[in-house]
């Protein structure tokens, strides 16, 4: 009986070459593709989406374990792909990052948990022009187009696809939008049938623009930073001068967030944007900006400890990083 606790798990943590090796081991347990991907991987990574929801796991996890869940994907693709051996009736997804934009990592993780749900879906990429979708909605014939956009400067792109396609013969595709400066605001104001916020509220829109799930819920946009560095609650009693461990998530030397936790309580905080900016900018310069070739450049730095609580001491060491990179 293959361990699907463990894979989950395996997901939840980032480790890609356990989940490859136990997608591996459940195969030649015999177990079919589909019961694999939704028992082991797809469940695993719903619980990835569901803390990303609610800020307890932030984007650099929720993009490891998408790695890790990429991981044992691609040892079923094959099988997935195979005629019949995977139920795309839930529907199908048509999905590019508009015209001038570059960013690709959300969009990603959309297909990948759409794909998981049971969607067939045509990925264009990035930088697409209204034409470009047009296109490759004549043979893939789309239930849903989903654009995604992540510059102010692009987003308005999105209005001219919508534009596009309210014509007669095409206005019954579903028009949904995400990506960072998106609201559903912005939504309604450029008539979009529908915003997700991040991956999991993006398939069950789509689920419900095929019938196939409840009308989710207006859903506000979540925030770009960290909660503020909270204190521990009253009840816990702490040593005195405990202390609290923290690491640096860097792209490759640029710090981008900090975390400390000790036995009661997890503290992560973004650094202001212009770390975010620098990296951006570190990247493209270095050709290092697409999909995977950006994301291996994340990794945590050395586990260090400090006295403090975890708030204090994340609070303290970003306001170090803020002030050595001013
Ligand atoms: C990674 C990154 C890059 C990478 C992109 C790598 C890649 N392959 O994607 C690189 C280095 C290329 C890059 C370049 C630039 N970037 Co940039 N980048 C980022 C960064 C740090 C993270 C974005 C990201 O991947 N987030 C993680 C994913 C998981 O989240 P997401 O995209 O929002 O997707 C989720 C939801 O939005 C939703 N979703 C997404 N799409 C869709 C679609 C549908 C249909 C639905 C329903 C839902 C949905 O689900 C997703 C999964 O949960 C952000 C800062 C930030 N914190 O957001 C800046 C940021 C977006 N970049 C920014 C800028 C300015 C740039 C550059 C202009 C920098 C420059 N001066 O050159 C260039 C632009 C290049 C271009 N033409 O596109 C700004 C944008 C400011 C603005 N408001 O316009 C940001 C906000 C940084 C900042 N200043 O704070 N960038």
């Amino acid at each position: 009986m293959p361990d699907y606790a463990l894979m989950n798990q395996c997901i939840y943590e980032g480790k890609a070459k356990e989940v490859e090796q136990l997608t591996i081991a459940a195969l030649a347990e015999g177990k079919t593709a589909q019961e694999i991907l939704s028992d082991g991987l797809i469940a695993g990574m719903s619980v990835v989406g569901e803390d990303f929801k609610h800020n307890i796991l932030y984007v650099p996890e929720v993009l490891i374990s998408a790695r890790a869940m990429k991981a044992g994907m691609a040892v079923l693709k094959p099988l997935l792909s195979a005629k019949g051996a995977v139920d795309t009736s839930a529907g199908r997804l048509l999905m590019g990052t508009v015209r001038g934009d570059l960013h690709d990592i959300g969009k990603n993780l959309v297909c990948m948990m759409a794909e998981g749900a049971g969607f067939q879906v045509k990925d264009i990429g990035v930088d697409q022009s209204i034409e470009k979708f047009e296109a490759a909605t004549v043979d893939f014939k789309p239930d849903i187009i989903g654009m995604s956009a992540l510059l102010t400067t692009t987003m308005t792109y999105m209005k001219v696809v919508i534009d596009g396609f309210d014509k007669p013969g095409r206005d019954h595709i579903k028009m949904a939008i995400g990506g960072a400066p998106i609201s559903q605001m912005f939504a309604d104001e450029i008539g979009a049938d529908g915003y997700g916020s991040d991956a999991s509220s993006a398939v069950d829109l789509f689920l419900w623009f095929v019938g196939k799930g409840p009308q989710p819920k207006a859903v506000a946009r979540r925030g770009v930073t960290a909660p503020a560095a909270q204190t521990t609650t009253a009840a816990v009693q702490r040593a005195p001068g405990s202390k609290a461990k923290y690491q640096i998530l860097y792209w490759q030397d640029i710090p981008s967030q900090v975390k400390a936790w000790d036995d009661f309580d997890e503290v992560k905080l973004d650094l202001p944007h212009r770390f975010a900016d620098r990296i951006d900018a570190e990247a493209q310069r270095l050709g290092l900006a697409q999909g995977d070739n950006y994301l291996n450049q994340l990794r945590w730095g050395d586990e260090l400890e400090r006295v403090g609580l975890p708030g204090e001491v994340a609070a303290a060491i970003r306001t170090e990083l803020e002030n050595a990179a001013p």
